[in-house]
């Protein structure tokens, strides 16, 4: 009998990503369809999206979704889950939406320990309108808006926001993964099914962030985005544990 080493999570409508090849977007959304079959929880979570290129993440995933204008998913979120404790609660979101226009959400919702989950997908550009420079452009990183090379003098410095957010008492876990090669995918969905688990736990807030090839506006081959991933973009938003207070009970 033949054995069967490929299927599509059920959890993903039977609909083409419109991502560009290479996009990491595509990868992020394949994890979180694995998990949620995985941890048996499609009739019991909902999903905020963001403002940007995951925009129509609802066509995809065959679960609840709710919609949040640019950078408010944390708010959203956070009146889903107090309306409806039971279910599980994700936003998902571009480091535009999630970093620039939502700080505040974000961090007041990270300090007031809200029992949700963020999948922060980082490919330090405004990928959705055309590759402007964003907040976690690093140094030198040439953009759209950013032409020479991104300047600390007149750019200022990239937004390292997971660490931000460590910092806060109301979260509970925060890692930062990237999806550049099998070995980096295979903990990003680690990461993500332990943040979903926390949150199912009632630890507290809980944030990956992901480290996401965005081929189109980098202007390099996916494989050599993934490559600049490993090399460059690792060394200024460095992978691993950033937070992990596993003991913390019950956050509300
Ligand atoms: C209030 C508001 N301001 C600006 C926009 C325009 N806008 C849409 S997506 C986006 C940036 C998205 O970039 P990012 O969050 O990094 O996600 P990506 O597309 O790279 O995945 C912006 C500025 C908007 N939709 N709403
Ligand atoms: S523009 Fe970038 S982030 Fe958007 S779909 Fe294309 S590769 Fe992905």
């Amino acid at each position: 009998m033949m054995k069967k080493v490929f299927s599509r999570p059920k959890s993903l409508k039977k609909t083409a990503f419109h991502y560009c090849p290479g996009c990491g977007h595509s990868i992020i959304h394949r994890l979180i369809g694995e998990i949620i079959d995985e941890m048996e929880l499609q009739e019991n979570i909902i999903g905020v999206p963001p403002a940007g290129c995951a925009v129509l993440a609802y066509d995809y995933f065959d679960i609840d979704m709710g919609e949040a204008a640019h950078g408010r998913a944390a708010a959203v979120a956070t009146g889903l889950k107090r309306v409806l404790p039971d279910r599980v609660v994700f936003t998902y979101q571009g480091d535009g939406d999630i970093a620039a226009i939502g700080t505040a959400e974000t961090i007041h919702a990270a300090s007031r320990g809200e029992n949700v989950t963020t999948i922060f997908v980082n490919n330090a550009v405004y990928g959705m309108t055309g590759g402007q420079m964003a907040p976690t452009t690093i140094l030198g990183q040439s953009t759209t808006t950013s032409p020479g090379g991104r300047n600390e003098r007149r750019d200022g410095y990239p937004v390292k926001l997971s660490e931000m957010l460590a910092i806060s008492d109301g979260s509970a876990y925060i890692e930062r993964t990237a999806v550049s090669n099998p070995a980096t995918i295979l903990k990003t969905k680690k990461a993500m099914t332990k943040a979903f688990r926390y949150q199912v736990e009632k630890k507290g807030f809980s944030l990956v962030e992901v480290l996401s090839a965005c081929p189109t506006n980098w202007k390099m081959s996916p494989v050599d985005s993934c490559k600049w991933i490993d090399d460059v973009m690792s060394l200024h938003f460095p992978l691993g544990v950033i937070k992990d207070s596993g003991d913390k009970k019950d956050a509300h």
